[in-house]
């Protein structure tokens, strides 16, 4: 094409020239009410049903195991003896108005409460159950109707919990260890019906909470669907699993260390022990748990989640003071400090050293969690001058600081405050530019310009089955590609795993979608003679959730399987490439391969791993590829490029069950060596700071799924 075309390297002087009122990120293509969801960042969850009026305590003994909302389960209550708690559940001192208004000034934007927990109690008049609060017990009220009504007029939103396994209804599994069950058919369409009560009787919902249970995707389908057709603004909450929520729940208590492109919320208990009133609880001092709370509220929206902070009010109603105490405690520090939290974007995808950063407009804001000795907080990875430095909770303040290419240096100074979380807040009137993580470039050897997974910013997602298979997903990967100007020729290369896929790149000169076919075969290398293949070592099974660690992963140096102390031995195969292993396994267990590779020269090799459910690969001590089996098919295959070094390389792979009794699983490396190489057409760079690539694939299952495309590389040549 005839355009000029030459590599500018651009001095970081040049590019601070090109500073803009940035764009904070917020997840790509939300609807409007979406968008408030996720900018509400901090609500209130309410655990209240029968089991609150038993407080954790059975028979007049305190039950310890598992969470007192489960003590029918836990302290293994007869259904019908359990059922008799309603009899005298009669909350005289419940007030809808008070808890509301409690959410509001903890700064709260959103009440979730239990509508039915795992118990099957309805805290609602349903009419296809008598098994609920307006039916059977003394009160006679109907929560839920009351509780909405409160929200209206206080200007909270409604969020329900609703769980999807029932220990009441007969058609329904009975209590497992682990909650996941199937659900019937006739137990989901009682979902269904109670959800239409849910969505039909109570005015506008903006959540709902499904919880538990492992459903087919079809049945999550059908219950996404069904609340978008009764109320389209209603989010619908990620446990319902099979990728079908609209934003994604973090495991209990559970915090990412990672940015999230989707909408996603951490639940979270005031104990980790319980989330329903639990008598015998200790609860030492609120004025900790205010710190802890707000802390973990700043690490959640630093990283664009919000927060869901539980209270268990106890069987009459009334709130434990504890808890109010320390709602308030988070209110008073959110009166002033709010503009921090609500309606902000993430900035970055980790922690610094003093604490977290978020953003809005013009701002950045510093949470100064861990108040650095000197008083100097170094922000680093910020481009721009700020035109004002303070702190947020003192107008009149003035921070001195300094800038350089890469930090700004703010001095506290006598401000410095260390009982009480301090924020910084920094203005760029002229606009601010975060310097990307990774930048592309053409190698100091010269040649293309090379795009991968292994120089890629991952956006990530949380997908999965169902609360136990759920991970990390990779949905989308960028490239920022500052150096870059003029008309380049994009050869893009994928394998047997990409195959057929159409993935959306967009590119500075415009979008364009692109059918993985009909490329050109390219062998990657002629032969495997080259390569030494150590026994196949098998070791297992362990619990483990997908992507949960066990351990197992550490001081792969060896050269050989190392022993595991008090885990199963490893056992060592006469496995051959392409041999199915089988092996006894339980639910949410998983069995270890390890195989030692030598390789003459650094070199790439394909495997292929196939198993009946989840796979996680680590070579060389790395996490490289992790995929599990969204649609519960019988047996999925992953083709892997693996980079081997020079020498031994150490190939871990965890196979990793969900549901069977037993699981079969094969490594091949006897496959085609072989990927395929197509062009693309020309992409142009402008030449400005920021630009990009970036792709995901083209009309996904969900905005969950996994990409799972690990052997995509594309190759920017400027031999035009
Ligand atoms: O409502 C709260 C919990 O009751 C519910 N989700 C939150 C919001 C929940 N139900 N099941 N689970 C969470 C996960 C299951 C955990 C279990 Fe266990 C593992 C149940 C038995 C083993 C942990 C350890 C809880 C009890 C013992």
């Amino acid at each position: 094409m005839g355009y000029h075309k030459s590599l500018l390297f651009l001095l970081v002087a040049f590019s601070l020239t090109l500073c803009h009122a940035p764009d904070p990120e917020t997840p790509p293509g939300l609807t409007g009410s979406q968008e408030e969801w996720f900018d509400n960042k901090f609500s209130m969850f309410i655990h209240w049903g029968i089991y609150s009026e038993l407080g954790g305590v059975w028979n007049g003994e305190p039950v310890t195991r598992g969470y007192s909302e489960q003590i029918q389960a836990h302290a293994g209550i007869y259904s019908d003896v359990y059922g008799m708690v309603a009899d005298r559940f009669d909350p005289v001192k419940w007030d809808p108005d008070s808890v509301v208004l409690l959410a509001k000034n903890a700064g709260m934007k959103s009440v979730v409460i239990t509508s039915k927990h795992h118990d099957g109690f309805c805290m609602f008049d349903s009419e296809y159950t008598d098994y609920n609060v307006v039916k059977a017990t003394p009160y006679g009220r109907d929560v839920i109707g009351e509780l909405s009504e409160a929200c209206a007029r206080h200007g909270l939103k409604l969020g329900l919990y609703f769980s999807l396994i029932d220990w009441h209804y007969p058609p329904a599994y009975p209590i497992s260890s682990h909650n996941a069950d199937f659900i019937p058919s006739r137990h989901h369409e009682y979902n269904k019906n109670q959800v239409r009560e849910l969505l039909t009787n109570y005015g506008p919902i903006s959540e709902l909470w499904f919880d538990m249970g492992s459903l087919e995707p079809e049945q999550s389908r059908e219950l996404k669907e069904l609340v978008h057709s009764l109320q389209p603004d209603c989010m619908v909450s990620g446990r319902l699993g099979n990728d079908m929520g609209d934003f994604t729940v973090m495991g209990d208590n559970e915090y990412p260390d990672y940015t999230l492109d989707t909408p996603w919320q951490t639940p979270a208990s005031m104990f980790d022990e319980t989330w329903s009133y639990r008598s015998w609880q200790e609860r030492g001092d609120p004025s900790g748990k205010v710190r802890e709370k707000l802390e973990s509220l700043i690490m959640v929206v630093s990283r664009g989640g919000n927060y869901l902070l539980n209270i268990g009010p106890r069987g009459d109603g009334s709130v434990v003071d504890f808890e109010k105490e320390v709602l308030l405690g988070i209110g008073g520090w959110l009166k002033t400090n709010g503009e921090a939290i609500y309606g902000t974007r993430p900035v970055f995808s980790a922690p610094h050293k003093w604490g977290e950063v978020t953003a809005k407009g013009n701002n950045l804001f510093l949470h100064i969690l861990t108040p650095p000795g000197n008083g100097e907080v170094i922000l680093k990875g910020v481009k721009g001058t700020p035109t004002a430095c303070r702190l947020l909770n003192d107008t009149g303040s003035h921070l001195e600081h300094t800038v350089s290419d890469n930090e700004i240096n703010i001095s506290l100074g006598d401000q410095q405050n260390n009982n009480e979380i301090q924020v910084i807040v920094l203005e760029f009137k002229d606009g601010y530019h975060i310097i990307p993580r990774v930048i592309a470039e053409t190698p100091p050897s010269g040649g293309p310009v090379l795009l991968d997974r292994h120089n890629s910013n991952k956006h990530y997602s949380f997908s999965g089955v169902d609360y136990y298979s759920s991970f990390r997903s990779t949905v989308r990967e960028s490239w920022t590609l500052d150096k870059m100007q003029g008309s380049y020729r994009p050869l893009i290369f994928y394998s047997d795993a990409e195959h057929s896929r159409s993935l959306r790149i967009e590119t500075p000169s415009g979008d364009r979608v692109v059918r993985l076919r009909g490329g050109e075969p390219h062998t990657l290398r002629e032969n495997i003679a080259d390569l030494k293949f150590g026994a196949l070592y098998i070791n297992g099974p362990h619990s483990s959730r997908i992507d949960h660690k066990t351990g197992m992963e550490n001081n792969i140096d060896t050269g050989k399987p190392w022993p595991s102390a008090n885990g199963p031995r490893w056992e060592r195969t006469a496995a051959r490439a392409g041999d199915i292993l089988q092996r006894p396994v339980r639910r949410n267990h998983c069995w270890y391969t390890y195989q030692v590779i030598e390789s003459m020269k650094d070199s790439e090799l394909m495997i292929s791993l196939v198993r009946t459910d989840g796979v996680q690969v680590f070579l060389n001590g790395q996490e490289i590829y992790v995929h599990n089996n969204p649609m519960k098919k019988e047996q999925v295959e992953d083709i892997l490029r693996l980079s081997l070094s020079q020498g031994q390389n150490e190939l871990l792979v965890k196979f990793y069950n969900r549901f069977d009794r037993e699981m079969a699983f094969s490594l091949n490396h006897k496959i085609p060596q072989v990927e395929y190489r197509m062009q693309l057409e020309d992409i142009s760079f402008p030449g400005t700071t920021g630009q990009g690539i970036s792709w995901h694939l083209d009309s996904p299952v969900s905005v969950h799924s996994n990409m799972a495309m690990p052997n995509l590389r594309l190759e920017l040549h400027d031999d035009l």
